[in-house]
């Protein structure tokens, strides 16, 4: 019999009694260099278990968090029907106060994510960390892609921020969503709601080369945490981490890292 864990490291509560909800969304429909994102949450979840619970960092353990793992939303169907679920279970676990961290899955899937959390709450600001600016009107015909997501995303929210971008395709470079980790307290609203977008890709590709990708001269692994420690005085309702590609990751780094990652993040923002 095999023990292999099936649900992320510490995610054993029952759902009544969680403060935090995983959940997994392997969409990998729009990618456009190279694939896997669909592989991410499951070679997350298996990461998580050679990692430790508690956080020298935050000084607190992911056992005291109350986390439950919902297990993959179901993406065999259209896309449209995947990012309507995922709105649907993002508002209602926002509304029972719950914080989602949605495991993608290509970026694309944050779209559901800030629908449903602005649907529950009314409000909401979008902080992404991503290397690309991703806000193209449309991209090889298609409106919805993980290149057009903070464009589509900018639409659905009250407020866009966009940190660690460094991949333009031109003209949007002088638009206003941009800011450097230093700019985060000053440039996100204290009144909104916040859902974090974490694109794997902010980080530099020598410490985290396994994603869909990899641009030269990212973020480090601290300045990353120190984001997340900028974020503490902000009411942050969820979160998704996205464009792991496990195929392109044959030492398990980055999955080690996109674990590691959503444990720092969760304790330091709900811990
Ligand atoms: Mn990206």
């Amino acid at each position: 019999m095999s023990a292999r864990p099936l649900h992320f490291l510490s995610a054993d509560r029952p759902f009544s009694e969680s403060r935090v909800a995983i959940l997994g969304v392997p969409l990998e429909r729009t990618v456009t260099f190279r694939g896997g994102p669909a592989q991410a949450p499951s070679a997350i979840r298996y990461a998580s278990w050679s990692l430790e619970s508690f956080s020298l960092h935050s000084r607190r353990d992911l056992t005291e968090a109350g986390l439950c793992d919902l297990g993959d939303l179901d993406t065999e169907r259209s896309l449209e029907e995947i990012l309507g679920e995922l709105e649907r279970e993002v508002a209602g676990l926002i509304a029972t106060g719950k914080r989602p961290v949605v495991l993608g899955g290509e970026h694309t899937i944050t779209l559901g994510c800030v629908r449903g959390a602005k649907s529950a709450l009314g409000k909401l600001q979008l902080l992404i960390l991503d290397a690309h600016s991703d806000l193209r009107d449309e991209y090889l015909g298609e409106r919805i892609s993980h290149a057009t997501v903070s464009r589509r995303a900018a639409e659905a929210v009250d407020r866009l921020l966009i940190v660690g971008a460094r991949s333009f395709f031109g003209p949007e470079c002088s638009e206003p969503f941009f800011a450097s980790p230093g700019e985060i307290p000053r440039k996100l609203a204290v009144d909104l709601p916040v859902w974090l977008s974490l694109d794997l890709d902010v980080l530099d590709p020598s410490l985290c080369p396994g994603v869909t990708n990899p641009e030269p001269g990212g973020l480090s692994y601290r300045e990353l945490l120190d984001v997340f420690d900028a974020l503490r005085g902000f009411q942050v309702v969820g979160m998704d981490l996205v464009e792991l590609a496990p195929p392109f990751d044959p030492s398990g780094v980055s999955a080690i890292t996109a674990a590691k990652l959503i444990i720092e993040a969760i304790l330091s923002l709900w811990g």
